[in-house]
């Protein structure tokens, strides 16, 4: 990447809307520049009821699917994976890792898919093939010698299939641990932790249909336009029939303002974008919760003096909380509120105004709001509004998480987690004859800090890029090269294969897109979207080479040489899914029911949602408002608000190109969005070159430099930057209280001009 930063080349204002030709356009670039002329067949089968799902994001596909069901960041994600690009065994022989160390994410994402089984060589610094049964056997030996299964921690990231999560699960238990780390720690575990407590079930309440419905609907800390792209079309149809649509996000991002469904011939051909935010507004930083707050107190105030606001029979009889929620709040003065939301009262009663005349609400949110140190409790105010007028659990209104990885939710429901709960596992061990252990396992965070101080000597990746997407790189970069053995299940090479164990394996499996065939023929697999529907994916593609293994199949090969028990169960559940999905379905009767039967309904089913269905398995038994005294964020003087975002062009830590064309960024990722006040008061230029430095409170130093400030529309004391460059910033102890996500989006940086 040139080094060159020219801000009248490398920045323009983008002032067209979101979709539209560009997002045609920049497909067939894509498409183009991965040379992936399997791909176009396979979009004809995306999202389609007999085809795959888009391993990109996790929207839901429309009940009724148009001919073509993607978007451009989906026809990425299927072009990085079908690309004709191979990595080679001269590839390895001729950079040591060492040297490829020193090689970007982009660069590595380039050279294309894994096709062999590979083996770290210390010896000679070189990643070198090995036999698929020799790979197995060195898991196998490393697992049994080890004194204590929890030296064990098995990562999983979120595109990995139901029934690849659950084999993964039992391995896991098998050997005996809950070591269980998962992206979804990084992710929507604060959504989880706060929806659980308040509701009884860590998920969202809606449906693809209830946004047809509804007259409101809040955009919370989430950027649709890059990264669900899909769901501007449902924004877009509601904003269409009147509904209002209410963002908060400190940035003005494109896609929340207008847009073009790049399938709707008539608005492509005369250029008619259609605005999807009604009402935009800019709060600081972490300023949600105050601007939540401060949302409450005005529908308790409207409530006070016109008496027919609040849903006074659904809160007797539905729920509990409200008078110390009252309280709280009537502590809070409206000057707090504005400093620390950033936001004036009139506009925070104007929106208050707004809900109270809605009769149906719906709220959406994402990493803007969970990667915050106040997040469980942010969401949990999320939800005491919602509450207030009965918005949860009726149709057009409820709780909408917005999931990350497409199968991420259902990753989780099928065992993947560091506290599993003890029917899941009576059951597991009834089925299986095995004696799962009991005790809490590590989250992502635990895992970095016990493979730093060697309690853990062997990392097993499912998927996912552990040193790349965790905080403080360099440091789980150490940690990792502490084990005795890493092991990396995954299509492509990245950073987290090269900070690698004393011995380490790359692993190359299918795509979803690929054909997988086992010993009872071709198999489907089955996944579970945001919204709590899970449907079967069938990949369509030849492998990209014969000597790749499914997930399944790889970690049944792990299981058969770990253990000698339940040779013939293991081989069974590889030849026949079907079987692993009966497994399932025994081991979590009230959720799978049928479940075989089910997945062959076009567009799947719907699992139970006690909180859709308003049975709140919470306890006090009733759907909870939760609160507490707001917080004031000190960030001091001179330090601003660091959030680190993605651009348009990657996927989580894979890098598809290096323009974040909707900000107006191109030929680089190495920048700083600031303030033109900030930027003044520290004498930084437009397109001055810069060091960016955090201030955690361990006092380790941590910079990153090479970057160039960019003057933006971005509220004072608040800048952006994207990830996973400046994880390097952020200390694996800076995390969300009670959900241990690291906050990534409230980092405290000062920005100084670069020396060189
Ligand atoms: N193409 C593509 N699709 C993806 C992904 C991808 O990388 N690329 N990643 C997938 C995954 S795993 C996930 S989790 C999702 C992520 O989807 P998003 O959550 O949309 O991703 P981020 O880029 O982290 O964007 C966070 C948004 O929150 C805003 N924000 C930051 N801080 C605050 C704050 O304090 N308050 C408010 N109100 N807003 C704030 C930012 O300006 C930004 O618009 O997308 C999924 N889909
Ligand atoms: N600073 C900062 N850090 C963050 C975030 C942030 O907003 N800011 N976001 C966080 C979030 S929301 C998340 S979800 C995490 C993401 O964390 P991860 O899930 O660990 O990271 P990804 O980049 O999604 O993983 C990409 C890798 O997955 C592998 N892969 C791709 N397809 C497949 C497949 O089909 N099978 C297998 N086995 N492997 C495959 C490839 O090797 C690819 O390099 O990052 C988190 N980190
Ligand atoms: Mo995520």
């Amino acid at each position: 990447m040139s080094n060159d930063f020219v801000p009248d080349k490398n920045v323009k204002i983008y002032d067209g809307p979101a979709g539209g030709w560009g997002a045609l356009s920049a497909s067939f670039q894509i498409l183009n520049q991965e040379k992936a002329i399997n791909a176009i067949p396979a979009l004809m089968k995306m999202n389609q009821p007999k085809g795959f799902d888009c391993p990109g994001c996790a929207w839901p596909e429309p009940g009724k699917t148009s001919i073509t069901e993607f978007c451009e960041n989906g026809v990425k994600a299927i072009a990085a994976e079908s690309t004709s690009k191979r990595i080679n065994i001269d590839f390895f022989e001729s950079h040591t890792v060492e040297s490829l160390k020193c090689w970007s994410d982009y660069d590595l994402e380039q050279q294309g898919r894994l096709i062999e089984p590979m083996a770290y060589d210390e010896a000679t610094d070189h990643y070198t093939p090995i036999s698929w049964d020799d790979a197995f056997q060195l898991i196998g030996e490393q697992l049994r010698v080890l004194e204590d299964p929890d030296q064990a921690v098995f990562y999983t990231s979120g595109r990995t299939s139901n029934e690849a999560a659950f084999l993964w699960q039992l391995l896991g238990r098998t050997l005996g641990t809950n070591n269980f780390p998962d992206c979804s720690n990084m992710c929507h575990e604060s959504s989880g932790v706060a929806l659980t407590e308040s509701i009884g079930i860590g998920k969202g309440t809606v449906q693809l249909e209830d946004f047809e419905e509804a007259d409101l609907i809040f955009v919370i800390g989430q950027n649709p336009g890059t990264n669900h792209p899909r769901m501007l079309s449902v924004l877009q149809q509601a904003a269409r029939r009147g509904c209002q649509i209410v963002t908060f996000n400190p940035i003005l991002e494109r896609g929340l303002e207008k847009f073009i469904h790049p399938q709707e011939a008539l608005q492509m051909l005369t250029g008619t974008s259609s605005s999807i935010s009604t009402h935009y507004f800019q709060p600081t930083i972490g300023g949600d919760l105050a601007l939540l707050q401060g949302l409450i107190k005005a529908v308790l105030a409207a409530e006070e003096t016109q008496k027919n606001i609040l849903d006074k029979e659904f809160i007797e009889n539905h729920t509990s909380g409200l008078l110390e929620l009252r309280e709280e709040i009537g502590k809070t003065d409206w000057s707090v509120i504005e400093s620390e939301s950033g936001l004036s009262r009139t506009k925070i009663e104007e929106v208050a105004s707004l809900y109270c005349e809605s009769k149906k609400v719906i709220a959406c949110w994402a990493m803007g709001l969970t990667q915050q140190k106040h997040a469980v409790s942010t969401i949990q105010h999320i939800v005491n509004l919602l509450l207030l007028r009965g918005n949860i659990g009726r149709p057009g209104a409820g709780v909408c998480p917005v999931r990350g990885h497409s199968n991420v939710q259902g990753d989780r429901t099928v065992g993947i987690t560091e506290h599993p709960n003890e029917s899941f596992l009576r059951n597991l061990d009834a089925q299986f004859g095995i004696s799962s252990p009991r005790n809490s396992g590590f989250n992502t965070v635990q895992a970095i800090q016990a493979m730093e101080s060697k309690i853990v000597k062997v990392f097993m990746g499912m998927g996912g890029n552990f040193a790349r997407a965790t905080p403080d790189s360099s440091r789980t970069e150490e940690a990792l090269a502490k084990c005795e053995l890493t092991v990396q299940v995954t299509t492509k090479l990245n950073k987290t294969h090269l900070a690698h164990g004393k011995k380490a394996l790359i692993l190359p499996c299918l795509g979803r897109s690929e054909l997988d065939v086992q010993a009872s023929g071709e198999q489907s697999v089955t996944v579970e979207d945001s919204m709590g529907v899970v449907h079967s994916s069938r990949g369509r593609n030849q492998p990209a080479s014969e000597n790749l293994k499914s997930e399944v199949a790889i970690v049944v090969g792990m299981a058969r040489a770990a253990f000698t028990e339940n040779q013939k169960i293991w081989q069974a559940l590889q030849d026949d899914y079907s079987l692993i999905r009966k497994k399932i379905e025994a081991v979590l009767p009230e959720l799978f029911e049928d479940y075989n039967e089910k997945i062959t309904q076009p567009g799947g089913f719907q699992l139970y949602n006690s909180a859709a269905a308003r049975k709140w398995n919470t306890k006090t038994g009733k759907a909870r408002f939760i609160t507490k005294p707001l917080p004031i964020l000190e960030v001091p003087a001179g330090k601003l608000r660091l959030m680190t975002i993605r651009s348009h062009d990657q996927y989580n830590t894979t890098i598809y190109g290096l323009n974040d064309r909707y900000r107006g960024i191109f030929g680089t990722r190495r920048v700083i969005l600031m303030n033109f006040q900030d930027m003044a008061s520290l004498g930084i230029e437009h397109g001055q070159k810069v060091v960016i430095e955090s201030h955690m409170e361990d006092g380790r130093k941590r910079q990153v430099s090479g970057f160039h400030a960019v003057r933006y529309n971005i509220p004072q004391g608040c800048a952006a930057s994207y990830f996973p460059e400046t994880n390097e910033l952020i200390a694996v102890e800076y995390t969300a209280d009670r959900s241990f996500t690291p906050i990534s989006k409230l980092v405290p940086v000062t920005v100084h001009k670069s020396s060189e």
